[in-house]
This record gives structure tokens, C-alpha cells and sequence, in this order.
């Protein structure tokens, strides 16, 4: 479905993720492409205008979260923003509620009619659909047919022409039930009477869901008609049918947007069980071609989880400070973002409480890399009492791990510099009570 937004949109992505340098150039020219993309699937211009400059703003604007190099953040943002089209991800209640559709001529309207019946007939529901199309020929024969397919009961009166008529009588008919759909008329273009006429059916059944039925294919038209409909009965959520043609779906987007109704389900097929529940993060993933987006994003708070960092502070807050402690810490610093204020009220590894938000993620990595190899050189003995490294065992341990002595030294003198920092800070109880307050009260400053 909508591949060739899909396409343009994993081109950019591909884009961002081999470029050689992640500059302010790339961004601007990531922009224009994203820019270009909606166009052509047919989003609306000032959607895609004010879409790509929050891009643009976030991405020259924003740091990166700790442990989230550039490249990953842009992708974030552009995925976000993405997101924020399509609103937050609603589901109908299962329970009591009046649903009347509404969408012009051929959108799928009484198609949709079944696929929510058979849907909340499904779940255990007592439904009732209301066959209130007066305009189009068959139509309730329609409607009628879908229902017996279902086992779901249809009201409606084809020699009726008033729909208010059909619609007050079937409510009273189907007081009992849980779930009325009501089925109304379409027409090519809005009509002046059409719109009349929803408007009344809208005031005597007073549906808790007013559904925008809209054909995925629509394009630039989808605004305005959706803003129409909008204007009539105060749409709460579309429905989005034909995602199996070769929709470009822009029109769908821009059609959300204007309406501020998030799209509830998806149609994906004639047949009446082809519908699915629509989420937007889902879909956007699935559409930037990234099942996995949320392992990438999430990759900040992966390598150690904040039990391991509560763990880790609390040893050394009794007192405990060996290399190994320095190694779990710096790793924290490396990877959390959201442990950073915590993280911050702890000196050590040689940096100024503060400065954490200036160290340069790639460069701490690498160095922890080789730590590890050089601890991995070491005695049990050797971790727990540095002390005890004197010139041979420097030697000897940087043979061992392939590097030179000089870089041993520099792991101790570092160690020696946070040890002291640690013991500065046991000896100041204000920081501390600060710091255990935090730890208690799991105020760590927030995720990233
Ligand atoms: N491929 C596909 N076809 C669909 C889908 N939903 C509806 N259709 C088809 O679209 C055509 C029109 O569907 P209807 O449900 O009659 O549309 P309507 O909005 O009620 O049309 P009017 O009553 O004439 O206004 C039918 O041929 C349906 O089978 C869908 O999700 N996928
Ligand atoms: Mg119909």
C-alpha cells in the first residue's frame, strides 16, 4: 500500500543514513526530498509545507539524546512528525454507541457498514445496521443482503425517500441493541441537500461516532470534502478504504489532518472481513520500511537498564569504588540518556558534575572499548586493587592486551582522578541526601 510514497520516503532515509557527513546541508536537502515525496503522493501544500519545516527546525535545533548519534535523531524526528499527522491512535469502544458514516458517492460507506458489523458481531456485540441511503437505487437491498451474511438485523424502508423518517423509526426498532451503524447516501460532488440531509439524520439519531468514509485514492480534493463533512456532522474518526489499490494516500493524510480525527480502521479488500484497526506508529513504520524503528530508537536506553544503574550508584554511594565500578559507570554515561541527571550528581571518570551533556558520544565509546580490552588484561585481583598496578604489571597487562603501556596509565590516572572525585562527594552530605532523594523518589530527570 501507497508505495511510491513509501519508496520516495525509504530513499530519504537511505539517504540520511549513508551520508558522509550529517550536516545542516543534509538536512536541508533531506527536506527538500521529503518535501517532493508528499507532493507527489498528493498531500496537501501547506501540510507539507509546515510538515518539512519542523523537520528542518528539530533537526538543526535539537540535540541528539544521549547514546542517539545525529543520523538516528533525524530519522526520529522525520518519523515523529510523520506520527503527529495522523494523530494520536484511537480504537472504538466496544460498547453502546450509534455509528453514522458518512463519505461521498462509491468511498465504500455501506461495504464499511459491514465490515464494522461483522466486526462488533464478532466481539459479542448486539448490532443493528440502519439502511438510511435514499438516493441510491438498491440501496438498502444492499445493505440487506451484507447483513444476512453477517447475521446481523438491517432496517430500513426502500419506498421511504425521507432518510430522518427511515432513521427515527429503525432507532426506536433497534433500542435494544449495542452497536447501529447507519448507512447513508453519497453523491458525486457535495450537495447543498446532502449536507441538509446529514444534518437531520445527525440530529435525530445523535450518533456518539460521526465516521468520514474516505477512499485512500482521493487526492488533493480530500481537504476540502473532508472539511465539508467536518462542517456538517463533527467528524470523530475516518475510515480509509481501498489501502490494497495503488493509492497514493497523500489525499488520506491531508484529509486527517484538517479533520483532526484520527483514522480508526483501514479497509483492505471487498471482502467483509478485509478491515484492520489503524495504528499510527505502525503504519508510518511500516511506510518508512522500519519494523524494527523502535529497537533503532530505543537503542539509547538498551545497553544497561535503570535498575543496573541504581545498582551501580548505590555501590559506589557505600563506599565502593573499584575499576570496575569506574567501567559500569562510564558505560552509563556512554549509553543513558535518561539516567543523565542522575548520572550528572555523580563525579567521577575524571568529568566536572555538569558537563556530561558535552561529552562526545563516539569519543567515549571508543575509549571504553579499549578499557575493556586493557580490564580484560587484568587479575580479578588487579580490578579490585588497582593500587597493586606498578611498571611491571602496567607492562605486562598492555602486552597482554595489545596496546601501549602509556594508554595503561592513562586508565589508571583516570581511575585515580574519579576515586578521588568519588571521595570528595561521599564526603559532602548535601550532595548526597540530593542524590539518594533522586534515587528514591525515581525523579531522574526523564527520558530523553
Ligand atoms: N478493493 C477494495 N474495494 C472496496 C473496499 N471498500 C469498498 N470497496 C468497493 O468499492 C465499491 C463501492 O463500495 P460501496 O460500499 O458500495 O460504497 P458506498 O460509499 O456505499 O457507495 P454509494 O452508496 O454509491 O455512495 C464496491 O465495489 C466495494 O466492493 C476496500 O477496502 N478495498
Ligand atoms: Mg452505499
Amino acid at each position: 500500500m501507497l508505495e511510491g510514497l513509501g519508496e520516495s520516503l525509504r530513499n530519504v532515509l537511505n539517504k540520511i543514513a549513508k551520508a558522509s557527513t550529517v550536516d545542516a546541508n543534509l538536512v536541508k536537502e533531506v527536506t527538500r526530498d521529503i518535501q517532493r515525496a508528499l507532493l507527489q503522493a498528493d498531500v496537501n501544500v501547506n501540510l507539507v509545507l509546515s510538515l518539512t519545516k519542523e523537520v528542518e527546525r528539530r533537526a538543526l535545533d535539537e540535540k541528539p539524546p544521549a547514546g542517539m548519534s545525529m543520523r538516528e535523531h533525524i530519522i526520529k524526528i522525520i518519523y515523529e512528525e510523520l506520527v503527529k499527522v495522523l494523530g494520536a491512535p484511537r480504537s472504538l469502544p466496544l460498547g453502546r454507541q450509534t455509528i453514522m458514516m458518512v463519505g461521498l458517492y462509491g468511498q465504500g460507506k455501506t461495504t464499511t457498514c459491514g465490515k464494522l458489523g461483522r466486526y462488533f458481531h464478532k466481539k459479542g456485540l448486539k448490532v443493528g445496521m440502519i439502511g438510511a441511503d435514499v438516493h441510491r437505487p438498491a440501496a438498502y437491498e444492499q445493505l440487506r443482503q451484507i447483513g444476512e451474511r453477517i447475521g446481523v438485523s438491517v432496517y430500513g424502508d426502500p419506498d421511504e425517500k425521507q432518510a430522518i423518517k427511515i432513521v427515527g423509526d429503525s432507532m426506536v426498532q433497534l433500542h435494544g441493541m449495542d452497536v447501529i451503524i447507519i448507512d447513508t447516501s453519497g453523491r458525486h460532488a457535495l450537495e447543498a441537500d446532502l449536507i441538509e440531509e446529514l444534518k437531520q439524520v445527525e440530529r435525530v439519531a445523535k450518533p456518539t461516532e460521526r465516521i468520514l468514509v474516505m477512499d485512500a485514492a482521493v487526492g488533493q480534493q480530500a481537504g476540502p470534502q473532508a472539511q465539508a463533512f467536518h462542517d456538517a456532522v463533527n467528524v470523530t474518526s475516518v475510515i480509509l478504504t481501498k489501502m490494497d489499490g495503488t493509492a497514493k494516500g497523500g489525499g488520506a493524510l491531508s484529509a486527517v489532518a484538517r479533520t483532526q480525527a484520527p483514522i480508526v480502521f483501514i479497509g483492505t479488500g471487498e471482502h467483509l472481513e478485509d478491515i484492520e484497526p489503524f495504528n499510527p506508529e505502525r503504519f508510518i513504520s511500516r511506510l518508512l520500511g522500519m519494523g524494527d524503528i523502535q529497537s533503532l530508537l530505543e537503542k539509547a536506553k538498551e545497553s544497561m537498564t535503570e535498575e543496573q544503574a541504581m545498582e551501580t550508584t548505590k555501590k559506589i554511594m557505600s563506599g565502593r569504588f573499584t575499576l570496575k565500578e569506574m567501567y559500569e559507570q562510564m558505560e552509563m554515561l556512554t549509553n543513558m540518556g535518561p539516567l543523565k541527571k542522575l548520572m550528572s550528581m555523580l563525579p567521577g571518570f575524571g568529568l566536572p558534575a555538569g558537563m556530561q551533556d558535552k561529552i562526545n558520544i563516539e569519543d567515549s565509546q571508543r575509549r571504553l572499548a579499549s578499557y575493556r580490552v586493557i580490564m580484560d588484561s587484568m587479575t580479578d585481583q588487579e580490578m579490585e586493587e588497582p593500587k597493586l598496578i606498578k611498571s611491571s604489571r602496567v607492562n605486562r597487562i598492555a602486552r597482554g592486551a595489545g596496546v601501549d603501556p602509556k594508554q595503561v596509565r592513562e586508565l589508571l590516572h583516570q581511575y585515580n582522578n574519579s576515586k578521588k572525585a568519588v571521595k570528595g562527594f561521599m564526603g559532602n552530605r548535601k550532595l548526597r541526601r540530593q542524590l539518594m532523594k533522586s534515587i528514591e523518589s525515581g525523579d531522574l530527570g526523564g527520558n530523553p
